[in-house]
């Protein structure tokens, strides 16, 4: 049985071009900046984000971590979204590791909007922590992949700007709501301070992430960088292939999201299956049950189906698109939801 993963895009494996590429890659010792393919991923991932430098990094998780230390001191706050990935999916880090005080605001549909920011900062106070960095993220995983405009990012920066507020951007999949947008990726984040994002998810590169911002930040975040351990040494054996990714790799993302909005359309047509058709904007689809069927049931008789999909609550699933769903294996994933679904019926 051909198994169908829609658990994320990270399942991605990297394309026969990357093989190659990271076969042939010239090398050399990162640590020390002199590994000309991961400078060829830094600049040209500069280049596209519209920031002065780059730095290719092992993972999204150490982006964000990586880039909060950079723009703070311990006991600092961050602003970050309630259902943000770093606050909620980086096992504490920022806490843990950077020593801020994460200040988590619940946004709409996973945006801050200006008001809110204005808000949450209070003023100069010897009871309160230092409020020093907002964080925003675009795509908003959680809250189904949800693409934030130039004027929404613009609206937050220059709010946050003018509270002294730093902004660092969560852009893991900023490609994905570039295209959705059908923008450059750099006027999502032309206002921010700093940006990351992977190209180990819809991208297709098997490792790593590049985070990016000024040149000074940069220099900074590489000493982090080394401090978290991911100084990485003949990093452009891997870099090679985010360099593949980069360019060949975005614009195929509309395909995802397309198959996305398919698979969201067939699953609101099940009951007691729903989707709010409205949130599926790129390669996510959240789907809520309603009724006593819980998610990890649902989700462990799909995968006897060979369906694969992962929680994001007691009665809600995800289900991401990428590269390895074609439009036939929707078809098929539809097929298994509704066998899936009228046998759990049948049981209750
Ligand atoms: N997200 C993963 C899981 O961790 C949930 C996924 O399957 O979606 N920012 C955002 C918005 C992310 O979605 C992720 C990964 C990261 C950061 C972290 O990237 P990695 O996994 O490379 O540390």
């Amino acid at each position: 049985m051909a198994v169908i993963d829609l658990r994320s895009d990270t399942v991605t494996e990297p394309t026969d071009e990357m093989r190659e590429a990271m076969a042939r890659a010239k090398v050399g010792d990162d640590v020390l900046g002199e590994d000309p393919t991961v400078r060829e991923l830094e600049t040209l991932a500069a280049e596209m984000l519209g920031k002065e430098r780059g730095l290719f990094v092992p993972s999204g998780t150490m982006a964000n971590l990586v880039a909060v230390m950079s723009h703070t001191q311990r006991g600092d706050e961050v602003l970050v979204e309630a259902e943000a990935h770093t606050y909620y999916y980086e096992v504490g880090s920022i806490s843990a590791v950077a020593g801020v005080m994460p200040r988590p605001i619940p946004g709409r549909l996973g945006y801050i909007a200006p008001d809110q920011i204005r808000d949450a900062v209070r003023p100069p106070n010897v009871h309160f922590p230092i409020p020093r960095l907002l964080c925003l993220e675009n795509t908003h995983n959680r809250a189904g992949g949800i693409p934030f405009s130039a004027q929404e990012m613009d609206a937050a920066c220059v709010t946050a700007h003018e509270a002294g507020l730093a902004v660092h951007v969560d852009g893991a999949r900023i490609f994905n709501a570039a295209v959705a947008l059908g923008v450059p990726a750099g006027q999502l984040v032309r206002s921010a301070d700093s940006v990351m994002f992977c190209v180990s998810k819809g991208l297709s590169a098997p490792v790593g992430s590049v985070l990016l911002g000024g040149t000074d930040f940069i220099e900074l975040a590489r000493r982090f960088r080394k401090m978290v351990g991911g100084g990485m040494r003949q990093a452009g054996v891997i870099a090679a292939a985010g360099v593949v990714a980069l360019r060949t790799m975005v614009a195929r993302l509309a395909d995802d999201h397309a198959n996305a909005r398919r698979l969201a359309e067939g699953v609101a047509r099940i009951p007691p299956l729903a989707v709010d058709l409205s949130r599926v904007r790129t390669n996510m689809v959240l789907v809520t049950i309603n009724g006593p069927l819980t998610a990890p049931e649902v989700i462990e008789r799909l995968k006897r189906e060979g369906v694969l999909a992962l929680p994001t609550g007691a009665s809600t699933i995800r289900m991401v698109t990428h590269r390895h769903i074609s439009g036939q294996n929707i078809d098929h994933a539809l097929d298994a939801i509704r066998r899936t679904v009228a046998t759990m019926a049948t049981i209750r």
